[in-house]
């Protein structure tokens, strides 16, 4: 048996994980799905970061519960989670680069994924570990209603970002991936970009909150702000980092150095991606 078939404990296909594993050649596999015309912005990057996200934000510090490790995703009813729609386009992606890369498991390759992307994105470094296995089935899914409810404000954020042991400003450094990508209607019921470049990785998501002026949006989706152009949004729970005392000077620091917002999001991302795996600081 292989050695990671007798830690995940299940039987299956013997899989021999090489003497040093190359997670080098797994980021450039990764890099290399990353561009396509026709999707979105022409990048994959901004949904594999959400799977890495959701993957990890089930945590639970008191109950240990939930996390990257595992990989629980890949199962129902988790992958049928209301905040997970869409995410199987990410999962389904990476698919092939599990198939070459056998001996990687699901839990490293979502989060490694994640990680490849901010830096392709022009992002920071993020300091990540592999060591995750793989659950054998459905059994450790989180239940639903961990992760972040985009209708609601800042003592939901607090709650939620604070079971999973984040202060204040690590949540507010978090919050600044949504420089990526956009919300889709058929996923979340939202719409839009947040910045007018997602597929690149910057302080864009905090200048936009603190030098545009966001309004409501008229239609008949959930609650959403806009802009002037119509072009740009934002979530009620974006703009509560905004309208929170706490979080808003966070915010105007990380309009103003793009350089602290880096140091800040790379430490708080790793963190995120650490929790509840074994050996891994937490
Ligand atoms: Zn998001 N996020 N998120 N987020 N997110 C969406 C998209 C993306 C919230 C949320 O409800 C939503 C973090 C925090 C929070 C990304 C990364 C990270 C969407 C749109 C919603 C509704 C989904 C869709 O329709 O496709 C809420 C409420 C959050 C906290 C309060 C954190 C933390 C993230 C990473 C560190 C990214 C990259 C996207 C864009 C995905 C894409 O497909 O373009």
């Amino acid at each position: 048996t292989g050695l990671l078939d007798s830690l995940s404990g299940s039987p299956g296909p013997v899989i021999t994980a090489p003497a040093k594993p190359d997670y080098g050649a797994v980021r450039k596999a990764i890099e290399d799905v990353l561009d396509v015309d026709g999707y979105d912005d022409g990048s994959y990057g901004p949904v594999l970061v959400r799977l890495a996200w959701h993957s990890a934000g089930t945590y639970d510090k008191a109950s240990g519960t939930g996390g990257s490790n595992g990989a629980t995703m890949r199962f129902a009813p988790e992958s049928e989670h209301g905040a997970n729609a869409g995410l199987a386009v990410a999962r389904n992606l990476l698919e092939p680069i599990k198939a070459k890369f056998p001996w990687i498991t699901y839990a490293d390759l979502y989060t490694l994924a994640g990680v490849t992307a901010i830096e392709a994105m022009g992002g920071p470094t993020i300091p990540w570990a592999p060591g995750r296995s793989d659950a054998p089935d459905s059994t450790a899914c989180p239940p639903d209603g961990r992760l972040p409810d985009a209708s609601l404000g800042a003592a939901h954020i607090r709650e939620i970002f604070g079971r999973m042991g984040f202060n204040d400003r690590e949540i507010v450094a978090l919050s600044g991936a949504h420089t990526l990508g956009r919300c889709h209607a058929d996923r979340s019921g939202f719409l839009g970009p947040w910045t007018n470049a997602p597929t690149t990785f910057s302080n864009l998501y905090f200048q936009e909150l603190v030098n545009n002026k966001w309004r409501k949006k008229r239609w008949s989706g959930p609650v959403q702000y806009e802009d002037k152009s119509g072009e740009l949004m934002m979530l009620p729970t974006d703009m509560a980092l905004i309208w929170d005392r706490k979080f808003k000077p966070v915010v105007d620091e990380y309009a103003k150095d793009e350089e602290t917002f880096f140091k800040d999001f790379a430490a708080a991302f790793s963190k995120l991606l650490a929790l509840g795996v074994p050996g891994q600081a937490a």
